[in-house]
C-alpha cells in the first residue's frame, strides 16, 4: 500500500512522539516518583499509530495495561497521561487509575484497564451500542496474545459475528505473556491458527510497519461502517523491554539468544526513519527539529505534571458508588 508522503511523516512523528514518552520515563522512573507499574510498548508503536490513523476522533477505542501509545495514538492530552503516571489530580483518571487505567472520553478514547482481556467484552458492548443508537461509529479493542488466550475473545467474537457489529479485534502479538511463549499457550503454535475457521476477515499483519497495519485497519473500518461486521486483525510485534518496569529484562533468560538482537533491527521507528531518509521524504535537519519540538512538548509535560496537586485526602470518597 502506498501511503501520501505527507501522512507517512505525520505516522513518524507520532510514533517518535511515543518511544520519546516511554525513553523519558524509562530515565526517569527509578527517581520513584511515578508511583505506578508501567509496561512500556518500546517496539509496538507501529500498531497504535496505523489503527488509530484508520479512526475518526468519534470512533471509540478500549486500550490494555501497554496502552501509553494507543492513548496518544487516539489524541489523548500529553499532559494528563504523564500527570497520570505521578498519580496528580490533574491526571486523566484525577490521579486515581496509574499507568494501567487511563482515560479520555473527548477523543473516544474510552478506557484502558489492567485486567487482561477486560477490554473485548466492552468494545463488543460498544459496538452493539453504536448499532442500537444507529451511529456509524466503529469499536476497537486492543489486546495482548496473553489475552487471546482467554476465552472472552471467543465468546465476544461469536457475539460480534452473530450481529454484524462494527468492532475490530486488533491482537497485539508481542510473542509473549510476562514470561511465558505463545507458542507455549496455543495449541497449533499460534493465536491466529486457532482463529481461521471462524469467518471473520482476518488479517495477520508485520505490526512493525505502520504501513501494513493501517492497511489492515482501513479495510476493518470500511467493512465494520457498511455495517458488513467485525474484523480481527493480528498484529505480529515484540515487546523490547521487560514485561513490567523499566530497563531490559535480557538477564532473565525466558528469550532464546539473539531474539532481542533480531527484533531490534526491526524496529519500526527505526526503520521507518530509515525508508523517509533515503526516499527523500525526510531530510536529517527537519527530523532533528522534530525530536526537539517532541523534547520540549514531554519537558513541559512532566513540569506540568510534578508542579500539580495530589488528590485530597476529601476526595477520597468522591467517584464512588454504593446503594
Ligand atoms: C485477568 C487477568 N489475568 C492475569 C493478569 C496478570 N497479567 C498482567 S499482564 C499479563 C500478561 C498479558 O500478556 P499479553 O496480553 O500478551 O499483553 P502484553 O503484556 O504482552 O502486552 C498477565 C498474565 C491480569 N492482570 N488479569
Ligand atoms: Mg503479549
Amino acid at each position: 500500500m502506498s501511503v501520501a508522503p505527507a501522512r507517512l511523516v505525520e505516522l513518524y512523528r507520532q510514533m517518535l512522539r511515543i518511544r520519546s514518552l516511554q525513553e523519558r520515563i524509562e530515565a526517569e522512573y527509578h527517581l520513584d516518583e511515578m508511583k505506578t507499574p508501567v509496561h512500556l510498548c518500546i517496539g509496538q508503536e507501529a500498531v497504535a499509530v496505523g489503527v488509530c490513523a484508520a479512526l475518526r476522533p468519534d470512533d471509540y477505542i478500549m486500550s490494555n495495561h501497554r496502552g501509553h501509545g494507543h492513548y496518544l495514538a487516539k489524541g489523548g492530552d500529553l499532559r494528563a497521561l504523564v500527570a497520570e503516571l505521578f498519580c496528580r489530580s490533574t491526571g486523566c483518571s484525577q490521579g486515581r487509575g496509574g499507568s494501567m487505567h487511563l482515560v479520555d472520553a473527548r477523543v473516544g478514547h474510552l478506557g484502558s484497564s489492567s485486567i487482561v482481556g477486560g477490554g473485548i467484552p466492552l468494545a463488543t458492548g460498544l459496538g452493539l451500542a453504536c448499532r442500537m443508537q444507529g451511529l456509524d461509529r466503529v469499536s476497537v479493542t486492543f489486546f495482548g496474545d496473553g489475552a487471546a488466550d482467554e476465552g472472552v475473545l471467543y465468546e465476544s467474537l461469536n457475539l460480534a459475528m452473530l450481529k454484524k457489529l462494527p468492532v475490530i479485534y486488533v491482537l497485539e502479538n508481542n510473542q509473549y505473556s510476562v514470561c511465558s511463549p505463545v507458542a507455549s499457550r496455543q495449541a497449533g503454535g499460534s493465536v491466529f491458527h486457532g482463529l481461521e475457521p471462524q469467518r471473520l476477515l482476518s488479517a495477520k499483519v508485520d505490526g512493525n510497519q505502520v504501513e501494513e497495519v493501517l492497511a489492515a485497519a482501513e479495510q476493518a473500518v470500511a467493512r465494520a461502517r457498511s455495517g458488513e461486521g467485525p474484523s480481527f486483525i493480528e498484529c505480529l510485534t515484540y515487546r523490547m523491554r521487560g514485561h513490567a518496569g523499566a530497563g531490559s529484562d535480557a538477564h532473565l533468560g525466558y528469550r532464546p539468544e539473539g531474539e532481542i538482537a533480531r527484533w531490534e533491527r526491526r524496529d519500526p521507528v527505526v526503520n521507518l526513519a530509515e525508508r523517509l531518509l533515503a526516499a527523500g521524504l525526510l531530510d536529517r535537519a527537519t527530523m532533528a527539529a522534530m525530536e526537539e519540538v517532541i523534547a520540549a512538548e514531554l519537558d513541559e509535560a512532566f513540569a506540568f505534571a510534578k508542579a500539580s496537586p495530589l488528590p485530597g485526602a476529601e476526595e477520597l470518597a468522591l467517584h464512588l458508588f454504593s446503594e
